[in-house]
This record gives C-alpha cells, sequence and structure tokens, in this order.
C-alpha cells in the first residue's frame, strides 16, 4: 500500500525545513511526497534536493500566485498513492504521526483515518524540548488539543447534537489536515478543493468527504503540529491575513457545506449549530467592538441572513443569550440586537472585575473614560524604569540633567513600586497601575521609559514618547527572533503597535541604531547619542563618587570588587515576568581562593525572583539585586562576570577586564535566543564555561588583560564610541522643545 502526501508551499523555507524533516522521521516506506508551489528559488532547490531521495519527492510546478486550493488540486491529480494526506508546508509531525495512521488504514481498510491537532508557537527543535522536558512550569508553548473536522461530523451509532458539540472545534477551524483519505473515495465522488475560495476552501471538502465516507477511525496518538506564525507582520499564516473579504467567504464556504446535505442531516444540524456559535460568541461582539459602521452593517446583514435559515432542530434548543439574540436577528430588530450585545458584554466585564478584585481594571477604565477626557500638561514629566522597580537606567540621568538645568521648569512624576525609595530631587513618586499612574499616564507631555508602555495606553497626539531602551542588544530581539520563547506569543504584534506610539528612542551605539531599526521595526527618529545611563562612567570625579557609593554600602574599603551580574533564562519560568536563578559559581570555593583579596558582588537581573542563599558566605558575598542603579556598581567593580547580559557593553566604558561565565551558551544561543554577534570572535574576555575556569581566570586576571588589549581597543571602538559623559544633555535638548 501506498501513501501521497501532499504539501502546498508558498514561502518561509524556515517553517518547510522543519515540515520535510519531520516527514524523513516519519518511517513509512511506500511514501510519496508532493510538494507543489510556484516558487523555484535557490533556495527551496537546494531543500528539494536535499530531501527528494529520502521522501520521495516530487515537485510540481503551479502557475503564479496558484492558492491553496490550486495547489492541492493540483496534488490530488498526480498522486499515485492509495491513500492521501494534507500537510501544509508550515506544520509538522510528531514522531509517528503517519505510521500511526497509516498502519491502521492498512489494518481495518477504512475510508478515512484521522488523529488529533496540537497547536504551537515554536519550531520543531524548542517544541521537543518541551516535550522532554515535561516540566509544569516551562512557558515555552501553548498546546491546546484540537480534533479534526470529520470527528464531529461523522455518523456516531448513537448520536446527540449536545454530546458532539461540546467537545468539538469552531466552524472557522474545519480543516483536511490530519486526516488520511482513500484515494478512490476522491476520485469516485470528484472531490476537489474550490478554487475560488483562499482561506476557507476545507469547509466543503470536509463535508464531502465525511458525506462519502462509510468506514472512519480515529487514531488518538498520532498528533499533527499546527504551528502558528508569531510574526503575523511579516509571516502571516493565512488565517491572520487581514482581507475585507475574508468574511464573506467564510459566508459562503459554510453555504456551499451546508447545501451538500439533507436539511435535516445530522451534519446539516451541526453546522447550523456552529454558526450560532460562531454568530454569539464572535461575530456580534466584533460587530460591537468595530468602530467602523459600514463594515458593522455588512458584516451583520451577512450573518443575519444565514441565521434567518436555521432550522427548528437548532433553533428549539438554544437558550438565554443566543435564544434572544438569535430571534432578534431573525425578525431584524438590528436596534435590539445591539442592546442584547451590549448587555452580556457589560455583564462580562463586571463578572470578571468582580472575580479577579482587579482595582487596576477601575484605574484603566477611568483612564480610558475619565482622565483621556482632561487636557495634557505641558510641563508634566514622568518617568519608568524597569516596570517601575527602581530609580535606574538612564531615565534616572534625564530626570537629574532636566532638574538641575532647568530647575523650577517642569513637574516631575517617577513609577517606583518600592516606596521607601526616596527622590533625590524634586518629583512625587506613583505605583504601577495605581490610580494616581492611570492619571498621569493620560495627562503628562512626556513619558521616558526604558521598556514598553503598557498594551492599554492610547497615545494622545499631544504627548510625547521617549523610549530609552535598555542595552545594546547581543540576544536577538522581537523581529529578530525566530521563535518567541518567554512570555506571550503575541509578543511581536503588541510591539509593532506599541513601537509605534514611540517618538525617540535611543541608541548606545551604531549598531544598536542598525539593530534596533531592524528588529523593532522602528520609524520614528533615533537618536545616536550614546547611553544617558552611561555618562556617570566619565564623570570628572568618578573616582571619588566611587569611594562614597563603597562606603554607603558598607563594602571593605581594603579588598577589590567582583561584580557577578548574569542576565535571565526564558525557560526558567515561574509566573509572568518572574524566573528563577540557580548559581552556579562555587561561592564557597571562591572565597577560600580569592577570599584575601577580593569580594563578591551578586547582582541578579530584574526578572529574577528566587532567592540567593549566601550561608557560609557572608563577609564575601554580598546580594545588591535591590540596589537601584547598577552603574553605581560598574563604577565600584574591578572586575565584572556575565554572561548574554547587555550589562558587558556598558561596563566596557570603563575599559575594566570582564569574564564571560557562560556554562549553558549552546542551549542559550541555539534554542532559546541567537545572537547578533559571534561571542567567541569579538567579547573582549574569555568565555569561561566551569567556576574554576573563573577562578583560574580571577587569579591571571592581569595577564589576561594584556591578551585581550586589542580585542578590547575593537570593542569599545565600536560599542563605546559616543560615550562622553554628554548623553543626558543631548538627548534632553533634542526632547524637551517646549
Ligand atoms: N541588569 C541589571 N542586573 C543584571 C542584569 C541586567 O541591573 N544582573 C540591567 C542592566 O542595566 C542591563 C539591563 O538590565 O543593561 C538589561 O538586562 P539584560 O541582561 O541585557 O536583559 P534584558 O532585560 O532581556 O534586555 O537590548 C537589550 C535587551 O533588551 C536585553
Amino acid at each position: 500500500m501506498k501513501l501521497s502526501v501532499i504539501i502546498p508551499y508558498h514561502d518561509y523555507p524556515r517553517y518547510l525545513l522543519d515540515c520535510l524533516t519531520s516527514l524523513r522521521e516519519q518511517g513509512v516506506d511506500n511514501l510519496e511526497t508532493i510538494l507543489v508551489t510556484n516558487d523555484q528559488n535557490d533556495e527551496l532547490l537546494t531543500l528539494i534536493n536535499e530531501f527528494s531521495d529520502e521522501i520521495n519527492l516530487k515537485h510540481v510546478v503551479s502557475e503564479k500566485h496558484a492558492s491553496v486550493a490550486v495547489n492541492r488540486n493540483l496534488g490530488i491529480e498526480n498522486a499515485t498513492g492509495d491513500y492521501v494526506y494534507f500537510l501544509d508546508s508550515d506544520d509538522y509531525l510528531d514522531k509517528n504521526t503517519l505510521s500511526l495512521l497509516f498502519e491502521e488504514a492498512a489494518l481495518t481498510n477504512a475510508d478515512v483515518v484521522s488523529g488529533p491537532q496540537k497547536v504551537t508557537w515554536n519550531k520543531k527543535a524548542v517544541y521537543e524540548a518541551v516535550q522532554l522536558k515535561q516540566e509544569v512550569d516551562v512557558n515555552l508553548a501553548v498546546e491546546p488539543f484540537i480534533n479534526p473536522a470529520v470527528n464531529f461530523l461523522k455518523h456516531d451509532p448513537n448520536p446527540t447534537v449536545e454530546n458532539l458539540l461540546v467537545k468539538e472545534r469552531n466552524l472557522t477551524d474545519v480543516s483536511i489536515l490530519n486526516v488520511l483519505i482513500k484515494r478512490s473515495l476522491l476520485t469516485e465522488n470528484a472531490i476537489r478543493f474550490d478554487e475560488d475560495l483562499l482561506y476557507y476552501s476545507d469547509l466543503p471538502v470536509v463535508v464531502a468527504v465525511v458525506k462519502a465516507s462509510n468506514t472512519y477511525v480515529f487514531v488518538d496518538a498520532a498528533v499533527y503540529i499546527k504551528r502558528k506564525h508569531n510574526d503575523s507582520i511579516n509571516m502571516p499564516a493565512l488565517s491572520q491575513i487581514e482581507d475585507d473579504h475574508r468574511f464573506k467567504e467564510f459566508t459562503t464556504a459554510y453555504q456551499r457545506g451546508c447545501d451538500q446535505v439533507d436539511k435535516d442531516s445530522l451534519i446539516h444540524i451541526v453546522l447550523q449549530q456552529k454558526m450560532v456559535d460562531y454568530y454569539c460568541d464572535t461575530v456580534a461582539k466584533n460587530i460591537h467592538r468595530s468602530p467602523d459602521n459600514s463594515w458593522r452593517k455588512e458584516k451583520y446583514t451577512l450573518v443575519a441572513g444565514l441565521i434567518a435559515n436555521i432550522g427548528p432542530h437548532v433553533l428549539n434548543n438554544l437558550t438565554g443569550y443566543q435564544k434572544r439574540l438569535v430571534k432578534a436577528t431573525i425578525a431584524g430588530n438590528y436596534q435590539k440586537v445591539q442592546k442584547i450585545i451590549l448587555r452580556d458584554l457589560m455583564k462580562h466585564r463586571f463578572i470578571s472585575m468582580i472575580q479577579t478584585r482587579n482595582k487596576n481594571e477601575l484605574n484603566k477604565t477611568l483612564y480610558r473614560h475619565r482622565f483621556l477626557k482632561q487636557p495634557v500638561e505641558p510641563n508634566w514629566v514622568m518617568f519608568e524604569s524597569f516596570f517601575g522597580k527602581s530609580y535606574s537606567d538612564s531615565p534616572k540621568y534625564i530626570y537629574e540633567y532636566l532638574v538641575t538645568n532647568y530647575p523650577g521648569k517642569y513637574r516631575f512624576v517617577w513609577v517606583l513600586e518600592d516606596k521607601k525609595v526616596q527622590l533625590p530631587f524634586d518629583g512625587i513618586t506613583v505605583r504601577r497601575f495605581s490610580l494616581k499612574y492611570a492619571y498621569y499616564l493620560a495627562r503628562a507631555k512626556y513619558l521616558v521609559f526604558n521598556i514598553r508602555q503598557p498594551i492599554w495606553y492610547k497615545k494622545r497626539k499631544e504627548q510625547v514618547l521617549l523610549q530609552t531602551w535598555h542595552g545594546t542588544p547581543l540576544k536577538r530581539l522581537v523581529f529578530d527572533q525566530e521563535d518567541v520563547t518567554a512570555g506571550t506569543p503575541m509578543y511581536k504584534m503588541q510591539f509593532y503597535k506599541k513601537r509605534a506610539e514611540w517618538d525617540y528612542l535611543i541608541a548606545a551605539n551604531q549598531f544598536s541604531s542598525d539593530t534596533f531599526r531592524r528588529c523593532f521595526m522602528y520609524e520614528g527618529k533615533m537618536l545616536e547619542t550614546g547611553y544617558p545611563r552611561n555618562d556617570l562612567l566619565n564623570h570628572p570625579e568618578k573616582a571619588q563618587l566611587a569611594q562614597q557609593i563603597k562606603a554607603k554600602l558598607q563594602l571593605p574599603s581594603d579588598k577589590k570588587l567582583i561584580l557577578y551580574a548574569p542576565t535571565w533564562r526564558d525557560d526558567e519560568y515561574i509566573d509572568a515576568g518572574k524566573y528563577k536563578f540557580q548559581l552556579q559559581l562555587d561561592l564557597q570555593q571562591m572565597q577560600r581562593e580569592l577570599g584575601d583579596e577580593y569580594v563578591v558582588l551578586l547582582r541578579m537581573h530584574y526578572y529574577i525572583a528566587s532567592n540567593l542563599d549566601l550561608t557560609g558566605c557572608e563577609n564575601f558575598a554580598f546580594n545588591v539585586s535591590n540596589y537601584n542603579d547598577i552603574t553605581e556598581l560598574y563604577l565600584i567593580s574591578d572586575v565584572l562576570i556575565t554572561d548574554y547580559s547587555s550589562v558587558f557593553f556598558d561596563y566596557a566604558t570603563l575599559k575594566r577586564p570582564m569574564l564571560f561565565f557562560t556554562y549553558d551558551l549552546d542551549k542559550y544561543r541555539d534554542m532559546l535566543r541567537g545572537f547578533y554577534i559571534r561571542m567567541e570572535d569579538e567579547l573582549p574576555g574569555p568565555l569561561l564555561f566551569t567556576s574554576d575556569a573563573v577562578i583560574d581566570a580571577i587569579k591571571n586576571i592581569d595577564q589576561l588583560a594584556i591578551d585581550y588589549k586589542e580585542k578590547y581597543d575593537q570593542f569599545h571602538q565600536k560599542f563605546c564610541d559616543w560615550e562622553d559623559g554628554h548623553a543626558s544633555k543631548r538627548v534632553v535638548e533634542a526632547v524637551f522643545k517646549g
């Protein structure tokens, strides 16, 4: 028996590589793979070449701009297998998916054999690593199961509508993926994809296949991995393309599905109930939210036409909100429809406010409905550094420059979580997301933030948003990241919207300026000024200042200082914005071997929420993670140990020795992030992989400084050249013009 796998392909070769690799790993002997595409570029041809023997790959060339439907139909024409299977070029398969399905087909000779789909936002390597790790606290992927459409449409010996509907998928997601179909079923019944449908050609085909088939088997363990695209801006999946005709097409596909079956058949009932669900849960709410009236009305008219045809089987079983809404729709009472939707939305909003007991929700509502209506104050300036966790970074230095050079001119507001932090000059402090925060966020003319502003923030045209950012990039950022391994998979889309609100962005060096333009897709004004936060490192009195800081921290004055400042790891997730860190430095050993000459300052990243255990090393190791400003710590340190943190770009301003404790380099670089520079070649210090090697390096620090002098000079030239102690002045003069 032979299997034909049909893959329509348009773009994104990186995705295709994962797809074909997974196919190669399936272990199905009698396989033909038909790749249908209009692309013929070199990258694709090399890939085809690489795989052609192992998966018996045929390249079928389609006409220009051929749709998925056209490509799949061409695939069917060229298929010679007993069964056909559709696989999308941006998805991939779990280890034994095909062999499991195929074995079942050989055993049962069923017309249709299918398995579940699992959704992921990750590439294959990351997905598999997560499977291996199998820890509950891993935040690398969201992977709900979806059963294929044919499952709910299939004749069950004793079907009930409720039972079938509760567990199955949305009408818009109906798909022919992960379904092994007898080829004769397609040819004998002339089943083809409708070539005039761009997005929803699966739906009528699924109905046709279900209708034509007599025997059907479902294999739980045969999992298809549906890979969502995290970059809907540059690499949208078909389902992410915004097109005004999409909705009209969806209704056409639905109608064509319905037209194939009898009015009182189970399939028809299921389709209609699904349409009611989709209308009530999604369409109606979007109609309400959409500010564009003509589009709203058009959509409503389209669905209302379909809803008017709902048969008595479905209508009589509706209850509550659905029943009221459908009845008003059938009666053509648009005003009533609006009222029902609004009431339902308010009810849900209120319930969520009560349930979460979230005062912030109330503050957000006041922000939207009250504070945004009040005038913007031209002299108010709001600062936020690391989500209000510290008085630090470039916002601190911009504030201090403004306060000392323009006395009395501005009113300053600092976002600070810790009430104990006293501002050294004028200004008030507010807690993040508090009522006052919402108030000043709406009304201050100037906003100076070093990380993104909240999602719900709405930029006003009178406001000026200065994004200072918080480091020269080593780790790939936003649109340069292939996989988003931390936070929400919607990150790229959200970032895209938020970065459009920035009026100014600061770059510390030419490399940052070029990289930010690309990786943030930033189109606003770039301030090529150097970092205000590094002004201190070129301060004329930095030696005296260092003495004062050391005294304030009560550090021994007769010892040299080693600062250890590592970054965070995407896969050590605890909760939103909170990560674990396991210290790999052997502090006891360090104390024994280096304690006469040195003490160590341990500085965790602001995302790290786990505690450090310094028992037994109290007079040698000091936890300075809560110290506000890391720049002051640079100033007092004699040596820096770090890893993939941007701290080394800033520390290099001082030209003091640096060591890179990169014990998890491979994982960090290849799995989690990827880097912009080759660490092995460009860094002005050694990469060290064990605690012993770090100790040895510190013992030989003078020799290392000599060995790395040339590299250090090159590094300094490339990344620290703009730092001269006057970046704050340049930034303030460019931004604060009023
Ligand atoms: N930082 C710190 N202590 C650490 C690590 C970092 O105070 N142990 C501060 C430094 O100012 C550093 C900044 O946080 O420059 C950003 O930290 P990174 O480790 O570089 O990581 P991340 O927050 O992911 O930012 O373009 C830079 C990137 O956005 C990286």
